[in-house]
């Protein structure tokens, strides 16, 4: 049994249970600098407690490789092509959430999925279809295709989705991309639930005088009262507040646009909210995704427990294993295969400073002989905090 296997079965210290808050986990539509992370790219996730100061990252790049690892064999290590969409599996408030359990659209069309397409990582640590463009545009009646840019799922079963373009051909008539739409997967038939018009209403009730939305961006329910929440994108001053249908219109109190600490300006694009989870992991990444054997680099850790103690280990299986600990969620490489700790072999615990920041560097091995290139996959414990960080994907090569 590794060590970092046999620090997650030790006893979880509890803790004061914190009053229940709403989470959001959210997209910006292009890449951004949070108060709290020097980036947020348009394909990463961040993630907004009701009272948190300022949002922070919430599965980093690094993080997307080491679900995805090289699917294709292409060389490089695979993402999704932006998000624009997302959806916790579940309607119900006490199903898990964590990285396996969320849906999400594309920007683009990536690895032969569609951007029309709600796509999941399976347990495999592949991406897989769970509903496909094509079954969604059979219902709508039309033989466009199009982009999905908001989604989510309700008790019913049914998806709620908006599309970023407008559709002028279909059997519901002419499409807006600020349409409210739904989708009965079971049945195979798509309604509007609400018309772009419908949205400017709420939108002008809660902003007088805001203007044209222009494009309606995500969609989410409101846990606390079940009314549908939503982003649009304009005006500028509130592309990323969250607007709510709830009193003929309003705005999401703990959810308005500066709430979220964008240092450089950014839309929200991808939007879903529930109770209390997910938690905040520390996140760690990389200062490179591809590195030569003998090169050193920076493996950097945020949002860990302040002046905590953290443990370091890399595997070089990618394998997704469920842990029941708070965090990520998912200790992504094989405990089985080779494993040890960072930054050196022998390296006992690395402590964090006051911000829950540690800062170290590691020497990538030679590679194994007759191998052509080596996936070494990195993941921290944070022992203060009971919390497994973000992965990160680093190939030898
Ligand atoms: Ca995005
Ligand atoms: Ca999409
Ligand atoms: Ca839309």
């Amino acid at each position: 049994m590794t060590a970092l296997l046999a620090l997650l079965l030790l006893p979880v210290l509890q803790t004061g249970a914190p009053a229940p808050a709403v989470v959001a986990l959210a997209s910006p539509s292009a890449d951004t600098v949070l108060s709290a992370d020097p980036a947020c790219q348009d394909l990463e996730l961040m993630r907004l407690a009701a009272g948190d100061p300022w949002a922070r990252l919430w599965l980093p790049v690094g993080a997307w490789h080491a679900l995805l690892g090289d699917a294709d064999v292409s060389g490089t290590l695979d993402a999704p092509a932006g998000i624009d969409a997302l959806a916790w599996d579940s309607a119900d408030p006490a199903a898990p959430r964590g990285a396996l359990n969320l849906w999400f659209s594309s920007d683009s069309d990536f690895l032969g999925f569609k951007d029309g397409d709600v796509l999941r990582v399976n347990a495999a640590g592949a991406v897989e279809v769970v509903y496909a463009e094509d079954a969604i545009r059979q219902a709508l009646g039309t033989s466009a295709a199009f982009d999905l840019d908001a989604i989510e799922l309700d008790v019913n079963g049914f998806l709620w989705f908006s599309l970023r373009d407008a559709v002028s051909a279909s059997a519901l008539g002419a499409l807006e991309d600020g349409d409210v739409l739904v989708y009965d997967p079971a049945a195979g038939t798509a309604w509007i639930h609400a018309t772009e018009a419908q949205v400017q209403a709420w939108v002008d009730a809660a902003m007088p005088g805001a203007g044209a939305l222009g494009d309606l961006k995500s969609l989410a329910f409101d846990p606390l009262n079940g009314a549908l929440v939503f982003t649009v994108q304009s005006p500028s001053s509130a592309d990323a507040s969250v607007f709510s249908a709830a009193n003929g219109g309003s705005l999401l109190p703990d959810f308005e646009e500066p709430r979220w600490g964008f240092l450089q300006s950014a839309e929200l694009d991808a939007l879903t909210l529930s109770m209390e989870a997910p938690s905040q992991p520390p996140v760690l990444t990389a200062t490179a995704e591809m590195v030569a054997p003998a090169q050193t680099f920076g493996l950097d850790i945020r949002h860990a427990s302040p002046n905590g103690s953290l443990y370091g280990m890399v595997g070089s299986v990618r394998k997704l294993i469920s842990t029941r600990r708070g965090g990520f969620g998912y200790v992504a490489f094989d405990l089985n295969g080779p494993t040890r700790t960072w930054p050196s072999p022998q390296s006992g615990a690395m402590h964090a400073d006051a911000s829950g920041t540690v800062n170290t560097t590691f020497t990538a091995p030679a590679l194994p002989p007759g191998h052509a290139m080596l996936d070494l996959i990195f993941q921290a414990w944070d022992i203060t905090g009971a919390q497994l960080s973000t992965p990160v994907l680093v190939r030898v090569l």
